[in-house]
């Protein structure tokens, strides 16, 4: 018996919040000395995938149909594609569109976010190309003129990505200038810190390793408590008309 049956994880119509006490690790298809645990999925009512990998060493994932993007929390991969291969380290990423082979192996015990998508074409656009980056080159800039809440695009500003992922970063008692209800849905794991969270009608205190999912038009706001900065990445789908 733990905490008598108390969690913070939360299930609502129009948001989830799923703390690491929640947590149920599984294999998903063609992955080996490796667990997921599903964050946000389409019988959820989400347009995409969104889990964290835990590997053994030499842990691989499985192949997708799905456009993948791989973010590398700790530890490090082997990463090879007919393009490029590469050892991924904490902060390092990669985006693979829909279909491009590829095979993924893990150097040591290693955590990784990662994020599938079947892909929304756009008229007149290609569909994008793979590609490797790291947060640590990710560009900065302040939300709405405030330089306490710094935004850091981990995807090319281009209309041929139909999903943008974000570094948010809050200095201590910063918050989103806005409650903002929107279209686009969002999934968000939280890295750092931490703070209060309104979502819809809940203000839930969130913390470094909980993950959020967040149904479009679900009122949203965020302040970073504590004293130290809080920081979040953040899913969304763009680029898109909404149907
Ligand atoms: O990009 C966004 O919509 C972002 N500002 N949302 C959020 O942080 N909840
Ligand atoms: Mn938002």
């Amino acid at each position: 018996m733990k905490h008598l049956g108390y969690t913070r994880g939360c299930q609502q119509p129009n948001h989830l919040l799923l703390t690491p006490d929640t947590f149920v690790r599984a294999p998903l298809p063609g992955m080996q000395k490796a667990t997921a645990t599903v964050h946000a999925a389409p019988r959820l009512g989400a347009r995409f995938t969104e889990y964290s990998a835990e590997f053994e060493p030499d842990g691989t994932l499985g192949d997708t149909p799905l456009q993948r993007f791989i973010y590398v929390l700790d530890g490090g991969l082997r990463f090879t594609c007919p393009h490029f291969r590469e050892d991924l380290l904490a902060g390092d990423y990669v985006y693979m569109p829909a279909g491009a082979a590829h095979s993924v192996c893990a150097l040591e015990t290693t955590r990784a976010l990662v994020i599938e998508k079947p892909y929304q074409d756009l008229p007149g656009a290609t569909a994008p190309a793979s590609f490797r980056g790291s947060l640590g080159r990710a560009v900065s800039q302040p939300l709405m003129g405030d330089p306490e809440v710094q935004v850091r695009p981990l995807l090319p500003d281009s209309p041929q990505f139909d999903f943008a992922l974000n570094s948010m970063t809050f200095a201590p008692g910063a918050s989103l200038p806005m409650v903002e209800i929107h279209v686009m849905e969002h999934g968000l794991l939280m890295l750092d810190g931490g703070g209060i969270y309104r979502l819809g009608d809940c203000w839930h205190p969130v913390a470094a390793g909980d993950f959020i999912w967040m149904a479009p038009y679900c009122p949203q706001w965020f302040c970073a408590v504590g004293k130290t900065p809080a920081q979040y990445l953040i899913y969304k789908d763009w680029n898109r008309h909404a149907d």
